[in-house]
């Protein structure tokens, strides 16, 4: 057991070598030291305050607590006040089942609440700290890797420990407790002491356990995304040697005290080292040298023999200056022992070998940690605070002092000062939890506005059904126009030919190729080509776009080899037009980032007609110009003929449903419902984020519920979002980055994104960008939703229906690509028109096909 310097160097170098396998993403799954992430990323930058309850499980005192930092009554200032109560933790319970001893914390708590007359009507954060290995996600959700020390608790163990918590606050009732941290003890300790020490940098605990935590460089834990800045890593370096790293250091009464314990083969360098198993190790040395006859003159009593009869504070007292030898007289009297000045000398000297090897195996742990960190920040000198905690360091009077001396000769290049925790681990996780409360009220009162309430959902309904009627009532302007199509009958399956689609309006130009041919089950045909519109096209000349238009049909009809064809046409022109027949249409206004010139308020059947005349190498017979609202709706009609609405959630945003007899006119009417709120109607959701999107567009004031719920937007809104997260500090580390101030940010794979975008972001960061994502996200489909059961409900009411069964073609990137978007926005039609049996039909082929019936039937009447 006597450890000399050169096999603690040894000892250091294997210890810093299952560090590295323990931190690399390859072996850490095997590794005997865990090294796991805390997400803790800082020691205290002094603007942490609030009031906490605290928790405090897991060393030899469950402690529940009451912290105050920097705020609050009687606190000095800058200061941090606490109030404290230990209460009871029986053996049953700590073997028992894990509900049953979350039970008994969470009554702790309440008890502490009524104790302390604490309102049980606030709510409270609570900071919990748990000293047992947890495989931590975020810093308030952990799996219990396994436990340790006195404690095996059945059913927890590859579980979220948080949430065990809560699920027992919950049990117990009465009370409002938030849990927004949890974290080990050594991080804790680290914590508590960086309050006062800014080079506080690692957390040592020796105490029935033995742990030590430090802030590692965030690039070297592989578990955990992101490059830049520190990250706390809880060594769990109580099972250091698990893996036979030790084995030619374990003695005989090391493996004695594990083969005896409730966690064989598991916590080598614990058993070696803290309070649990100090005292046994001391007894089965003199129980081995009594036996040999060495000691007692050979007399050997049963409490010798007996597990635990030494403790580790009875080694602590055999080591006391004064009366160490006095207290071992004592102790092994109390044993039943009559010892001889000779066997109590012996006998303390056993402890002090025990003791002493204690301390100097955590020297060379420390050392190895503080030698990594030296080369983490390419220093030959370290100036370093170790915050320490436990009742061996507290209370055994030698052992500092050994510690301390050892560490520094170890690493005399090192500065290294130990700072005792005085008060528990508790005001460090109050100030873990404050920064996570900062940064969670900041991300709720940001996202709060985008979560709408049931009611919020019914009044937009309701709003939105104003709309409708307004827009069919009105002759003048409305906000929801209510455009007739000219569209009167669905396809009947007779429709023959070819005809040309042309689509313009959605993320693409699209032309298309329909032919319809008899007998054949599924009688359709579709060859088409893409072509982008360039932004200075859709913003240029009125008759540059259209050149361009014309210039892909002519490229698509030469691939298509039918450049000769004269082809009948129906054009899906997916923008507000005032139509006074099938084949014209005044354009009203563009939306979705298009302006081209001299467009609004012409036809824009002749404007594309001029186009093809100008090129002068190809004619059209253009039939149709339809929204594509109404294509998407023949095309599904197509298939499931019970099909009488159509949506669009993409680019842009809109309806169209068919006319009902009690309506002025028959034909089918495009709602063009992404206009509603243009009159001011939905001012009361609309974010101060929605208004900066709307005040950068290039048709401010106009389309307001498009700008809340269409793809083209939405990003937008994200980036506003995050641009003021960014401000308020939890993103990025407040680090506004030029890029966030320029392009549209895609939905999709987060962290990718930000990467391409230059955004070096943490986890953290992803979390929050993905929350921030779905929360917009999910208000434009509850928006959409609630549309929608505006427009089946009155169709029902119209059709003076109890029930309704009604389909709806869809169509667009936002419905067809997010992960959740149409799901939210089935469940929210679901919710807000219970009358209404709704099926959403996803548009196979898009608008084309629908067009081209359109278009097919248009000319069947017109030849006819
Ligand atoms: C006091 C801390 C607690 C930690 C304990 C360890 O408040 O979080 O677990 O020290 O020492 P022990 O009580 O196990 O000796
Ligand atoms: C595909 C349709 C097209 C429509 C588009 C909308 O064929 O008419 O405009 O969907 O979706 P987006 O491309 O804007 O996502
Ligand atoms: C646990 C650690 C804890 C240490 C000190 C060990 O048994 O695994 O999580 O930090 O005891 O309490
Ligand atoms: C247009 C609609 C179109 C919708 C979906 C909106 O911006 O005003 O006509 O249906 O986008 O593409």
């Amino acid at each position: 057991m006597r450890l000399y310097d050169d096999q603690l160097i040894d000892i250091s170098a294997r210890f810093q070598a299952e560090m590295k396998k323990g931190l690399s993403a390859e072996s850490s799954a095997a590794a005997a030291v865990k090294m796991l992430p805390t997400h803790v990323r800082s020691t205290p930058d002094g603007s942490e305050k609030g009031q906490f309850l605290a928790l405090d499980l897991g060393g030899s005192k469950f402690k529940v607590l009451q912290v105050k930092v920097r705020e609050g009554m009687g606190v000095r200032k800058g200061g941090v006040e606490m109030e404290e109560k230990i209460y009871p933790m029986s053996k049953e319970l700590l073997n028992g089942r894990a509900p049953e001893l979350f039970d008994h914390v969470s009554e702790s708590l309440k008890d502490f609440l009524h104790v302390k007359n604490i309102s049980l009507d606030k709510k409270h954060p609570l900071a919990f700290t748990f000293s047992f290995p947890c495989e931590q996600t975020r810093l308030d959700k952990g799996l219990l890797l396994s436990w340790s020390k006195n404690c095996r608790a059945r059913g927890l163990q590859g579980k979220d420990v948080v949430q065990a918590l809560r699920e027992a606050i919950d049990r117990t009732g009465g009370m409002d407790i938030e849990v927004l941290a949890m974290v080990n003890d050594t991080v804790a300790t680290m914590m508590t002491c960086g309050f006062d020490d800014q080079y506080c940098d690692v957390g040592l605990i020796i105490g029935t356990g033995t742990n030590a935590c430090y802030m590692e460089e965030l690039r070297h834990v592989d578990l955990v995304e992101g490059d830049e800045g520190r990250m706390c890593v809880n060594t769990e370096w109580g099972g250091f040697g698990d893996d036979g790293a030790l084995n030619d250091y374990i003695t005989e009464f090391d493996q004695d005290v594990d083969a005896t314990s409730i966690n064989p083969g598991k916590q080598i360098f614990e058993k070696m080292v803290s309070g649990m198993y100090l005292g046994e190790l001391v007894r089965l040395v003199v129980l081995k040298m009594a036996k040999l006859g060495q000691l007692f003159d050979g007399l050997v009593p049963d409490a010798l023999r007996t597990k635990g009869k030494i403790t580790t504070a009875h080694v602590a007292a055999m080591e006391e200056y004064k009366n160490g030898l006095k207290n071992t007289r004592d102790i092994l009297v109390e044993l039943g022992l009559n010892p001889s000045q000779d066997d109590c000398i012996a006998v303390q000297h056993v402890s002090t070998i025990v003791s002493f090897r204690s301390s100097n195996l955590v020297a060379a742990g420390l050392a190895a940690i503080l030698t990594r960190i030296k080369h983490n920040r390419h220093l030959r000198a370290l100036r370093i605070t170790v915050g320490v905690d436990g009742t061996v360091y507290k209370t055994h009077p030698q052992y500092p002092k050994r510690l301390h001396k050892v560490v520094r000769r170890l690493l005399p290049e090192c500065q290294v000062r130990f700072v005792l925790s005085d008060s528990g681990s508790s005001k460090g996780a109050a100030l873990v939890t404050a920064v996570a409360q900062r940064l969670a009220s900041r991300k709720r009162q940001t996202l709060a506005p985008f979560k709408l309430s049931q009611e919020q959902l019914q009044l937009v309904k309701a709003t939105m059904r104003a709309g409708l009627e307004a827009g069919l009532k009105n002759k003048g302007p409305s906000a929801v126009k209510m455009l007739p199509s000219y569209v009167y009958h669905t396809p009947d399956g007779t429709e023959r030919g070819k005809y040309l689609a042309l689509d313009l309006g959605g993320t693409n130009f699209r032309a298309m190729l329909v032919k319809f041919k008899k007998g054949l089950q599924n009688n359709t045909r579709l060859y088409h080509k893409i072509y982008t519109v360039p932004l200075e096209i859709m913003q240029g000349t009125g008759e540059e776009l259209f050149d361009h238009l014309a210039q892909y049909v002519s490229d698509f009809l030469d691939y298509m080899g039918m450049k000769k064809a004269h082809l009948p046409a129906g054009f899906t022109f997916s923008f507000p037009c005032e139509q006074t027949a099938i084949d014209t249409g005044i354009l009203v206004s563009w939306t979705k980032g298009f302006k081209a010139t001299d467009c609004e308020g012409h036809d824009v059947v002749n404007l594309l007609r001029e186009a093809i005349k100008r090129r002068n190498e190809y004619d059209l017979d253009i039939v149709a110009v339809v929204n594509d609202t109404v294509g998407t709706m023949m095309s599904c009609a197509y298939e499931d003929p019970q099909c009488e609405v159509g949506l669009i959630a993409g680019t842009g945003s809109n309806a169209y449903k068919k006319a009902e007899t009690s309506e002025t006119s028959k034909m089918c009417i495009n709602t063009e419902w992404g206009g509603l709120g243009d009159d001011g109607s939905l001012d009361d959701i609309i974010t101060p984020f929605d208004a900066e999107v709307d005040h950068n567009s290039v048709n401010p004031g106009k389309q307001r519920f498009e700008k809340l719920t269409s793809g083209m937007y939405l990003g937008e809104i994200v980036r506003e979002v995050l641009l003021d997260l960014t401000r308020g500090g939890l993103l990025f580390r407040g680090r506004e980055k030029q890029c966030l101030c320029f392009d549209r940010l895609a939905l999709l794979q987060v962290r990718s994104i930000l990467q391409n975008l230059g955004l070096d972001s943490t986890c953290d960061d992803s979390i929050i960008v993905k929350e921030v994502c779905g929360a917009v996200s999910r208000r434009a489909a509850e928006l959409c939703g609630a549309g929608m059961a505006a427009v089946v409900d009155k169709i029902r009411e119209n059709r003076g229906l109890d029930h309704l069964n009604i389909t709806v073609g869809v169509d667009g990137a936002l419905y067809k690509l997010h992960p959740h978007f149409s799901g939210v926005l089935q469940e929210t039609t679901r919710v807000l028109a219970p009358q209404c049996n709704v099926t959403f039909l996803p548009s196979e082929e898009g608008s084309g096909k629908g067009a081209a019936l359109i278009t097919a039937v248009a000319r069947q009447k017109r030849d006819r």
